[in-house]
């Protein structure tokens, strides 16, 4: 039993380099990142080429038993309502006053039902808590549970429509970012409110912010202030991950 799975495991190995081998003849378009042709970026060509043939589906990211939480530094921005910030949020300060009562996810773009979700609205979905490992493009990685929306029933209820692509992020620290429908739609992709059995803290990106298992913790954008569906590859300008020197996507 074991053995037959190594083998199929292998068989789907060689296939898959092969398909990443046959990434440039025409036809195999859609396995290219939205960055393809930028020379500086050939390494989103071959870690997405490559997770999107060796990774058909959803394959989960390992998820821990609550043995396994550790502790979890907070990193990047800790809080944007914070006026020595260098992109200090008035209107985030003013949510955390209020216990981001007055809070709001805006949806928009390609979707039939744009609208606003307050963390109420979110919290009436059915949530998913998972633990997993949060591993940093610095070298770090630590484990912690999480609770929150699939991302992809929130898409569904707005009515994504067909032609969208991406999705893109924008936060109250002034971030923005995107991920393609496959990991918009991944089971594990969360907009999460909770950590370790709280309400999401400052430092962790309150009250709302993504969780993506299967890409670096870059990626997991934290203080959510609006989500857009497209059909067109937003790099984000000055905002982006490109500009600041990383890759768009950084699969793990
Ligand atoms: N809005 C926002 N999201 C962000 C960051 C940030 O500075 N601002 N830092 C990123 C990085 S590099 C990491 S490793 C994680 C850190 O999450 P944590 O502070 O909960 O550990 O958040 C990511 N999301
Ligand atoms: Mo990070």
């Amino acid at each position: 039993m074991k053995s037959r799975h190594l083998l199929t495991r292998r068989k789907v190995l060689l296939a898959g380099l092969a398909a990443v081998g046959g990434l440039l003849l025409p036809g195999c378009t859609k396995k290219l990142p939205p960055t393809y042709g930028n020379i500086l970026r050939m390494g989103d060509v071959l870690t997405y080429g490559a997770q999107r043939v060796l990774l058909p589906g959803q394959s989960l990211a390992k998820e821990y038993s609550s043995r396994d939480i550790t502790s979890f530094p907070a990193v990047g921005t800790v809080n944007p309502g914070d006026p020595d910030h260098p992109r200090c949020s008035e209107t985030y300060r003013r949510l955390q006053e209020r216990a981001f009562a007055d809070w709001h996810l805006s949806v928009e773009g390609l979707v039939a039902r744009p609208g606003f979700y307050s963390l109420a609205d979110l919290k009436r979905f059915p949530a998913r808590t998972q633990i997993t490992r949060h591993t940093c493009e610095e070298g770090w990685s630590a484990i912690a549970e999480w609770t929150g929306v699939p991302l992809g029933q929130v898409l569904q209820t707005a009515g994504i429509l067909p032609e969208a692509r991406f999705v893109s992020v924008y936060s109250y620290d002034d971030l923005a970012d995107s991920i393609d429908m496959l990991d918009a739609f991944h089971p594990q992709t969360l907009l999460a409110y909770g950590m370790n059995g709280h309400d999401l803290s400052v430092p962790h990106g309150a009250p709302v912010r993504l969780r993506i298992e299967t890409q670096l913790g870059y990626k997991s954008v934290k203080y959510l202030a609006r989500i857009v569906v497209t059909n067109e590859f937003d790099d984000g300008g000055e905002k982006g991950n490109i500009q600041n020197g990383w890759s768009w996507y950084a699969g793990i």
